[in-house]
């Protein structure tokens, strides 16, 4: 497939996971890094098809069982120092064995899914040498369905995963990450009857009164039913058992939007996170045709002026930005749950009630551990400096991931706001383009503000983003400042002076640092050493504490990143601006973000 035929997904669409059987394809893989895919497609047929020299005896170049062995998930550049800065063609190889009863099962059950959780960036899919999908969706879980005749006891699973930077993809070619490629999350096969709900998503709360032992609230419940079956004699069931909750409603479209009404509950909230199981049921003539479980939660957001509310209450922000990047020497992707598990705690070490997930949307596990923590989240796309608006290709991109990845988190209570953007260059289009992205986000997730970050020059001895000239500043209910006081500018004894001019709408400061090489002390007014680091943290803390109406603040970030944007000699190739090593290992200002958020509220008074 060419990219040009490649830039919109050809999965089969958002695949909600809930409680639905599913047959992990996480282990060991064949891999072979292909460069610059110099072989084509159409050359590597025997990849697919699994053929090798010693069964034929042919010129045939690949042979997927010689593949060297790599770990799925994971990305490939930290499994071997050879691929540690490879960012071509990775062609992954796995034969998947079915027991006959397995095989059995899945055929009689419906419909068959590949899932696939991320991939960074795109991928080609072949099951048993046919092709099954394309699609270019970094970061966000695709789904490719299979025909079920297509199972067989012996099958052979090939993806080709493109790693490449191109100008017009998101993130574009210049940003301050690693560019880590591959099958980076977990894949499956997940089976669904033949007519399934493919999307059930709790969300849009609104409490209609506040008592003593929670609220009576309001919501909507959005709805989309995949397959074949004539829906006119269909009924939709929602079930909470925990509060007597019962509705059926007749289907009237593949993708409805049910209203939950006066359902009294107590609320999710930062430090009080109550989940409720709920139970959505497709039935025609009284009979189930498809029934999932699910966790829900019910909280409201509302922004009006400077103010941010949570629950009706005035809300601050004391939150840590970071990037999905496990703690250890190499860094990488996460491998298992544990090592998402291990980054939030650490986050949560701090005190804090909210997460930057920066600066591209997370693994799935990511949202329901902080469902189930009450920690409130950020998520974003990455639509990041350098972007080609113009080109059509990225601007069905753009489109295609604000609307893959509401329409997966929408359902969390975690979720405080939805980023599109963050520190962008005002280029052609750029204003069309989001515009529609914005638009399209606003209308799936009312209840949510959307947001981006910005960044404003500090002049006048001030930061204010509304005097810059952001053409998307108009599309956000809240404002992310992006400032970098005492390292960027201004410097650090300018900084007592300086002030943060919040504007019409409700203003955090979404980034804020310094760098902080681990064992380098130094002069307070010299910067790359632990103690200007320190400095510039309580001198910034001070800012924030001086304005008034700013809605909290995060600093960037938890832990020092891999970014081959950095190759100083305190750097080394990693951004070392963390409140921790890549170990984890504690900075000085560590402790004093924990000291300042243990004396804030979080619903101040
Ligand atoms: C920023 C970016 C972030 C960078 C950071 C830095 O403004 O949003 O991705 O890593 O600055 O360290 O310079």
């Amino acid at each position: 497939m060419k990219d040009k035929k490649r830039n919109s997904a050809k999965d089969a669409g958002y695949l909600q996971l809930n409680d639905r059987p599913s047959y992990s394809l996480d282990g060991k893989w064949g891999f072979f890094a292909d460069n610059m895919g110099a072989f084509g497609l159409k050359r590597s047929r025997n990849v697919f098809e699994g053929l090798n020299p010693k069964l034929d005896n042919r010129a045939i170049e690949y042979d997927v069982d010689a593949f060297s062995e790599i770990s799925v998930p994971g990305d490939w550049n930290t499994q071997e120092k050879e691929y540690l800065l490879f960012e071509g063609f990775g062609w992954y190889a796995k034969r998947v064995k079915l027991t006959a009863k397995e095989l059995e099962a899945w055929q009689n059950e419906g419909r068959v899914f590949l899932r696939l959780d991320g991939v960074n960036y795109a991928v080609d899919v072949w099951w048993n040498g046919e092709p099954i999908g394309s699609a270019e969706m970094p970061f966000l879980p695709l789904s490719f369905e299979i025909n079920p005749e297509k199972l067989k006891e012996e099958n052979l699973l090939v993806i080709r995963v493109d790693a490449r930077r191109l100008a017009h993809r998101i993130p574009s070619e210049r940003y301050d990450w690693f560019n880590y490629g591959g099958l980076i999350r977990s894949v499956r096969l997940v089976s669904t009857p033949q007519t399934f709900i493919r999307e059930a998503s709790y969300h849009q709360t609104q409490i209609l009164e506040m008592n003593r032992s929670g609220a009576t609230v309001e919501g909507k419940c959005s709805l989309f039913i995949d397959g074949g079956e004539d829906l006119s004699e269909c009924m939709l069931r929602i079930e909470i058992p925990e509060i007597g909750f019962f509705r059926e409603k007749k289907v009237t479209k593949r993708g409805m939007r049910l209203k939950l009404k006066d359902l009294a509950v107590e609320l999710w909230e930062p430090g009080s996170p109550r989940l409720y199981q709920a139970q959505v049921t497709l039935l025609k003539g009284g009979e189930v045709m498809d029934s999932i479980a699910q966790k829900i939660g019910f909280k409201q957001v509302e922004w009006e002026g400077t103010e941010l509310r949570v629950n009706r209450k005035p809300f601050y922000l004391k939150g840590i930005a970071l990037h999905e990047e496990r703690l250890g020497a190499q860094g990488g992707k996460p491998r298992s749950p544990r090592d998402i598990r291990k980054l939030i705690d650490l986050a949560q070490e701090t005190g804090c009630n909210f997460l930057r997930l920066a600066h591209y949307p997370y693994d799935e596990q990511w949202l329901e551990e902080c469902d189930e923590r009450g920690l409130l989240v950020w998520d974003e796309i990455p639509v990041y400096w350098e972007i080609t608006y113009k080109d059509e290709r990225t601007k069905r991109l753009i489109y295609d991931l604000a609307v893959r990845m509401v329409e997966g988190s929408r359902g969390h209570p975690c979720i405080l706001c939805h980023a599109l953007a963050n520190e962008t260059w005002d280029r052609p289009g750029r204003k069309s383009t989001m515009g529609q992205a914005f638009r399209a986000i606003k209308k799936m997730d009312p209840g949510i503000p959307s947001t981006a970050a910005f960044n404003a020059p500090y002049s006048g001895k001030a930061y204010d983003v509304e005097s810059v000239d952001h053409s998307i500043y108009e599309f956000v209910d809240v404002v992310g400042l992006n400032e970098y006081g005492g390292w960027y500018s201004p410097p650090l004894q300018e900084l007592p002076e300086a002030n943060i001019v919040v504007g019409s709408k409700p203003l955090f400061v979404t980034e804020f640092g310094a760098a902080g090489p681990l064992g380098v002390s130094g002069k307070e007014d010299e910067l790359w050493n632990l103690d200007s680091q320190k400095a510039i943290y309580e001198e910034q803390i001070a800012l924030f504490g001086r304005c008034r109406e700013l809605s909290g603040w995060t600093p960037w970030a938890l832990k020092d990143f891999r970014s081959t944007l950095r190759a100083n000699g305190f750097q080394k190739g990693w951004n070392r601006k963390g409140l921790v090593g890549p170990n984890g290992e504690k900075k000085p200002v560590f402790e004093v973000v924990t000291r300042e958020f243990s004396q804030k509220e979080t619903f101040p008074e």
